[in-house]
């Protein structure tokens, strides 16, 4: 038996060593993915450090397009014996088409919208090809615009759009068809050749290539008009991502290489902005606006830098003009709920620039408040919300000018601007909100105080949740450098402080986005500037909201929990209604998709977005914040969401003709395969559902049949099966494709998140850990995040380390649309930005140092090689413990484990396993770690 002593002490572990924890540049900001984010959990705000210009691109939170409105599709539950039926026939295409038509939830609009377009066509027809072409107007611009027209700044742009090039037919084409090919367009096209029209399609998946009959062309220069559609979403030519040539003419039958291509000057002419709004399942999230600083031009800058430090959670920008030094801090205050600035110079008097605001919103609107304030209003377009935001300035000496555009600041000493904002949101049901004077309010608040008093509250405030926890990977020379040239440098052994910063940076993110009282962390956390940003900038459930809270319990941030329960509330009321109208059942259920309206039905296409387990996925966290807390005041006011939830699916199960196992049908492996009877993911989901709500109910003393009948229906669910592959099934059926590297990792949801293929399941372990390697070592962002937590279960530190580098790799090197990575501000790379392989890393960085999913307290499991010594303060395990640690040459020296609840303590190291009972507020040192604990190093 190992010898252990244990003593009962105050923490002496000597915190992990204080790291500079900063982003900096030596250079301002040139792209969105270069500025530095700032958040209060509901204002963010993204910091460029222009010299001439200072940008700042700023949110809040709640503000979407979209309304309160019904989501579920009253009457889909009479095809679901039908769809049940088809997929048990083998029928998947039918089962599909019949879902598409009868089972996805309700669009907004959906009702006026074929009328509407019909008559908007009609008027638009009225305009001929040569009436377009006579207009005045015409601008140029760059053709294609691979991400659509917004990213050539025609942001929020739909409508009728003409756009008009030309090509010079070479003599010996004459009397010659051609064939035009335009690639992709969206939404829909009429195209032109010499004002004849040649072809019209729409869709954005067909890549067009028209016939351009010989008596259309003339001899010399001919014209190409085409008037694109674009009904929702992003717009305009967006060429082909193939090798064949796009933009060009060749004869009929001809290689497109042999052809001539159109003439690089393009024009655009917008006929019409003004589209009938299009369906839509669900709301996007919107930016708000930009605040913009102009500084006279005073010549070169010198002596530039600009940074994040996240141990504060400020952002500052210096640099040298004419001999003064300039400064600015920024800061999101959550006490004040308020974004704060304070711009310095070293010379009295040098202080003079005009403050504005803009906005993507087409509806906005700005105004003088009174001689200090300036106010932005905006209204989406599709959709009920409003807001405001108010800029107030401060100025030591000197003279302030407000009008209705802007604010001017003359030969002041120091400045401070005072940035607040709201909208309309109260509630997924309730838009009554009044954002004057909410974003009043707060502004008098925070401008009665100093600049000093705001930081250092905002501070204090700030390192209550961020000082818990500290990591130490070792130091190197490199973490002198600017961050950019940090990541394009980066390994682990250069510097493995980049990764230590990049864990904490995954906090800091947590914290600005995520603050009771607000909305959870959406795809972009808080930060986004586009009017159409990638899947809405939403919620997706079939791995992404809930990746986004990997990091929270596990690295000391439960505080910023509250945003996902109370979402999870909202949307356990929402999915009742789901739950009736598709499944005819009781409870509630969520799909793969949600918004800020709480969105529970199917969306997007029957394919993927018929996926049952949202719901009961959504649970996990709610059971793992009791595990790690131990807060059964908390287990007690949650457990109806999970009582609920279990109800939901203990209807919704059928029992598999074939094998006489519970199986989840009509469903989907995420996005992958298609609609299918009896994915696995499901149905380790719903068994961990089971289980926990059981666990819960018996630590509650409450519902004893409740848990008797989940626990016998979580033993007649299909099992986890290996294949033939020696893979663990993704399928009911032993389909799988070995050689198959999609991102999504689905079947291995047992291993993490979840826990019930564990090494106690060697076989079960082994499969799965097949299959990952079937899927390889690339990926989306977050995929490679999900692929860093995978490898650590498997107790693979160096594979995950492998991984971690994949996911620091610089996406501004182009990592290629499946290829995950980081940005110059280190924010994940889908690509494009997506928050969730930030929050997704750090986690995995955690489950690398600690983990207690199986009752015991596992040390550095997946240690990998390159870091050899560290030290870790504050990580936490179920159970209520905290965890601090100390290792060398890839060995334990030190561990303290505090105890807050008093529970049993088992703890695992090395093979060797101990257990000590606790008491409440306590803390054990290990202190023979050697010789109980780590025998190699006896
Ligand atoms: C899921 C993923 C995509 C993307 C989207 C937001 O649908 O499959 O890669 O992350 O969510």
């Amino acid at each position: 038996m190992p010898r252990l002593i244990l003593f009962l002490l105050l923490l002496t572990l000597p915190a992990a060593a204080q790291q500079p924890l900063k982003l900096w540049y030596a250079q301002p900001a040139a792209k969105w993915t270069d500025a530095l984010p700032l958040g209060n959990g509901r204002l963010g705000g993204m910091v460029f450090g222009g010299v001439g210009q200072e940008h700042i691109q700023f949110n809040e939170a709640t503000l979407w397009t979209g309304r309160p409105r019904a989501y579920a599709r009253p009457g889909a539950a009479q095809y679901l014996p039908q769809i049940r039926q088809l997929l048990a026939e083998g029928k998947q295409a039918e089962a599909e088409a019949l879902a598409e038509q009868h089972f996805m939830g309700l669009k907004d609009h959906e009702e006026s919208y074929e009328s509407e377009k019909a008559a908007w066509l009609q008027k638009l027809r009225t305009l001929s090809v040569a009436q377009a072409l006579a207009q005045p107007g015409w601008k140029p611009l760059a053709i294609p615009t691979l991400n659509g027209w917004e990213s050539a700044g025609l942001d929020g742009l739909d409508g009728a759009v003409w756009f008009r090039t030309s090509f010079d037919l070479p003599a010996a084409w004459v009397g010659k068809d051609l064939t035009l090919s335009l690639g992709r367009i969206r939404d829909a096209d009429v195209t032109y050749v010499n004002g004849q029209q040649v072809g019209t399609d729409e869709g954005i998946s067909k890549k067009r290539r028209y016939r351009v009959p010989a008596a259309a062309l003339r001899p010399g220069r001919n014209e190409v008009a085409i008037q694109v559609l674009n009904f929702y979403d992003k717009g305009g030519l967006i060429g082909v991502k193939e090798k064949q040539p796009v933009f060009v003419v060749y004869p009929e039958n001809a290689a497109p290489e042999t052809g001539v291509a159109l003439s690089s000057d393009w024009q655009y002419w917008v006929q019409d902005a003004n589209p009938p709004l299009a369906p839509s399942y669900q709301a996007s999230y919107q930016p708000f606006g930009d605040l913009w600083l102009d500084f006279p031009a005073l010549g070169q800058a010198s002596d530039y830098r600009r940074e994040l430090e996240i141990t504060q959670a400020v952002a500052r920008t210096e640099y040298r003009q004419n001999g003064v030094a300039f400064t600015r801090e920024y800061f999101a205050s959550a006490p004040q709920q308020a974004l704060v600035s304070r711009l310095t110079a070293g010379t009295k008097g040098k202080l003079t620039f005009t403050a504005r605001f803009g906005s993507a919103h087409a509806n906005r609107k700005t105004y003088r408040v009174d001689d200090h304030t300036l106010a932005l209003a905006v209204q989406v377009r599709d959709g009920v919300l409003r807001g405001v935001s108010y800029l107030r300035v401060a100025a030591k000496h000197g003279k302030v000018t407000v009008t209705d555009n802007q604010i001017q600041i003359e030969n002041a000493d120091d400045v401070t601007l005072f940035l607040t904002a709201a909208t309309t949101f109260k509630s997924y049901q309730d838009v009554s909100g009044q954002p004057e004077q909410q974003a009043k309010q707060a502004l008098e608040k925070a401008s009665k105080r100093s600049y000093e008093d705001l930081k250092a509250e905002h501070v204090r405030d700030y390192q209550t949740l961020f000082n818990p926890f500290a990591l130490d990977l070792g130091h190197t020379a490199s973490e002198q450098l600017p961050t950019d040239t940090r990541i394009q440098q980066f390994t682990p052994t250069a510097d493995p402080a980049l990764l230590a910063l990049y864990l904490q940076f995954g906090r800091y993110l947590l914290i600005s986005s995520s603050r009771a009282g607000g909305p959870p962390a959406n795809l972009q956390g808080l930060w986004n500037d586009s009017l159409t940003p990638s899947w809405g900038s939403k919620y997706t459930t079939n791995i992404n909201l809930e990746m986004n809270y990997w990091p929270a319990e596990v690295l000391n941030l439960s505080a910023c929990t509250p945003p996902l329960f109370r979402f999870i509330n909202q949307l356990a009321q929402t999915g009742r209604a789901t739950a009736q109208a598709h499944y005819n059942a009781p409870g509630w259920v969520l799909h793969h998709n949600t918004d800020i309206w709480a969105g529970t039905a199917p969306i997007n296409a029957a394919n993927h977005g018929i996926w049952v387990t949202g719901a009961a996925w959504l649970c996990q966290p709610v059971w793992e914040h009791y595990q790690f807390t131990q807060d059964r005041e908390f287990l007690r006011q949650q457990y109806p969401v999970l009582k609920e939830a279990a109800r939901f699916y203990a209807a919704f199960l059928v029992k598999d003709p074939r094998t006489g196992w519970l199986i989840s049908t009509p469903s989907n492996s995420p996005e992958h395969g298609g609609l299918v009877a009896g994915p696995t993911m499901d149905h380790q989901i719903i068994r961990e559902l089971f289980n926990t709500t059981s666990a819960a109910a018996k630590v509650l003393g409450v519902d004893a049949d409740l848990q008797q009948e989940l626990t016998a229906k979580a033993g007649q669910l299909a099992p986890n099966q290996i294949g033939r592959h020696g893979q663990l099934q993704e399928w009911l059926e032993d389909k799988d494709d070995p050689t198959d590297t999609h991102r999504h990792v689905s079947h291995l949801w047992g291993v993490f998140p979840g826990s019930e293929i564990s090494p106690a399941e060697p076989k079960l372990l082994q499969a799965a850990r097949t299959s990952l390697t079937q899927r390889g070592d690339g990926g989306t962002g977050w995929s490679l995040a999900w692929k860093v937590n995978l490898w650590a279960r498997f107790r693979d530190g160096d594979h995950a380390q492998r991984i971690l580098q994949n996911l620091l790799s610089p996406a501004e090197n182009g990592t290629g649309p499946e290829q995950g990575g980081v940005y110059k501000n280190l924010f994940d790379a889908h690509p494009p930005f997506q928050i969730d392989g930030n929050f997704g890393g750090a986690a995995g960085m955690a489950e690398m140092l600690l983990q207690s999913q199986t009752g015991a307290l596992d040390l550095l499991p997946a240690l990998p090689t390159a870091w050899a010594s560290g030290s870790v303060r504050g990580l936490r395990a179920r159970g209520g413990f905290v965890v601090d640690m100390k290792w060398a040459q890839g060995k334990l020296a030190e561990v303290e484990i505090k105890s807050e609840a008093g529970r049993e303590c088992v703890v695992r190291y090395g093979g060797k396993e101990t257990r000590f009972a606790t008491k409440g507020g306590q803390v054990y040192k290990l202190t023979d770690v050697g010789a109980g604990l780590a025998p190699a190093r006896r």
